[in-house]
């Protein structure tokens, strides 16, 4: 009965617009523990203080739901149709990463995963469900490998030969015992493509990241004035930092995005840091509606834009830097000295 409700599962989960769907149990995963504690204990975490939290769950998803039976692990694809990488080489613009060009995955992949939750149960009315993307005490990449959706690659992220690595993660735990596809298998090789094209060094070995030293960290989740040492490593990345997906050469084989909401806004994939420095809260909160930017607000967005700015060599910019130097946020007035002592010197 569950093979043919696995088939059925796949079938109705691709017609939802998922584009890969496999199935693992939630005792596949004995590995993470000890490497989740590592990576805590040397603090690789940063100020990321929830990854400390709810270590037994996280470490351990039969501890998360012990009812659960199966873990059905799903892909959707955001590929962009551009290059990625064409912006981070124009100084005055700022580079947001591309799965924040549009709408917030975390809506459209959670509504997903609850509809086809919802089919589920209709098939099988005692079963129970709980879904999960990004945010939950859940390592959704491991599981996704142990599922066989792709392989943790030498970036840490899941990629797949069909996949490439451009797709976002959703899981849901469920009570049916269904059957269980076979785990990814690593197809890195001696490729070392990721690895070299960090800008600021942030894997201390292959298949492990400092996130500490990561421009998606620092740019994203870390809050006040980043290292010196580290602002100019981060370029023009205003808002997270796909360098190390771009150079994957699966991506060669990367589905197309089912998507449209993922679909890059014109004016997000090369704006001007002249235009970005001086929104206030309120056009930052209008230009950014409905999209993950607007998640870290206009100071930590501001700061970013201004050390991008440091970084340009465009004396066009100063006057902008120069504008920023007393504003309220002091976090964004440290951003706007250290732009100007960076294009005066
Ligand atoms: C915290 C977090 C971050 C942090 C830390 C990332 C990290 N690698 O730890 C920061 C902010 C830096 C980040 C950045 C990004 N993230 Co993020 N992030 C997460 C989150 C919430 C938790 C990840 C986690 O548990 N990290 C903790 C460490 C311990 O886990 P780990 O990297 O898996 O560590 C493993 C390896 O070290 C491995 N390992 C150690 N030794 C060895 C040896 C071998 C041989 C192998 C195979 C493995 C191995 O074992 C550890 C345990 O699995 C997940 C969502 C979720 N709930 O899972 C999204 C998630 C991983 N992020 C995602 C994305 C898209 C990104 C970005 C691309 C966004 C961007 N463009 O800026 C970047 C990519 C940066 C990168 N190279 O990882 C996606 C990845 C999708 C995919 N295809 O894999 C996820 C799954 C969100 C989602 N639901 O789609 N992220
Ligand atoms: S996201 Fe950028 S900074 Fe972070 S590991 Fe990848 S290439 Fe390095
Ligand atoms: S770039 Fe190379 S090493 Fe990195 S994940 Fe892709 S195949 Fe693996």
């Amino acid at each position: 009965m569950s093979a043919d409700l696995k088939s059925r599962l796949i079938e109705f989960s691709l017609g939802e617009g998922f584009s890969k769907c496999r199935i693992c149990t939630p005792s596949d995963v004995p590995q993470i523990a000890d490497r989740l504690a590592e990576y805590v204990a040397k603090g690789r975490h940063g100020q990321m203080g929830w990854m400390e939290q709810r270590m037994n769950w996280r470490g351990d998803p039969t501890a998360l739901w012990p009812e659960a039976k199966s873990v059905i692990m799903l892909a959707e694809t955001y590929t962009p149709d551009h290059d990625p990488m064409q912006v981070v080489g124009m100084p005055d613009r700022g580079a947001i990463s591309v799965y924040a060009q549009n709408r917030d995955y975390h809506d459209i992949v959670k509504k997903r995963l609850k509809r086809v939750g919802r089919w589920l149960i209709e098939q099988s009315p005692d079963t129970q469900i709980k879904v999960f993307v990004d945010t939950a005490p859940v390592m959704e990449k491991p599981l996704g490998a142990a599922a066989g959706l792709g392989w943790q690659g030498k970036h840490t992220n899941l990629v797949a030969r069909d996949l490439g690595s451009w797709f976002f993660l959703g899981a849901i735990f469920t009570t049916v015992e269904f059957p269980t596809d076979e785990a990814g298998r690593n197809n890195c090789g001696e490729c070392t493509a990721c690895l070299d094209a960090c800008p600021t060094g942030a894997f201390p070995a292959p298949y492990q990241l400092d996130a500490r030293r990561c421009i998606s960290y620092l740019t994203i989740e870390y809050d006040g004035p980043v290292d010196l040492e580290l602002r100019p490593l981060i370029g023009n990345h205003i808002y997270g930092c796909d360098d190390c997906l771009s150079a994957c050469p699966w991506n060669k084989f990367a589905a197309e995005a089912k998507e449209i909401r993922y679909a890059a806004r014109t004016e997000l994939l090369a704006p001007k840091l002249a235009d970005l420095a001086i929104l206030d809260d309120a056009q930052f909160r209008e230009m950014f509606s409905g999209s993950p930017v607007k998640r870290i607000k206009r100071g930590r967005f501001v700061r970013n834009v201004l050390y991008a700015i440091g970084n340009s060599g465009d004396q066009g910019l100063l006057d902008t830097a120069k504008g920023l130097v007393e504003d309220a946020d002091p976090v964004v007035a440290d951003a706007a000295c250290w732009a100007l002592s960076r294009l005066t010197s």
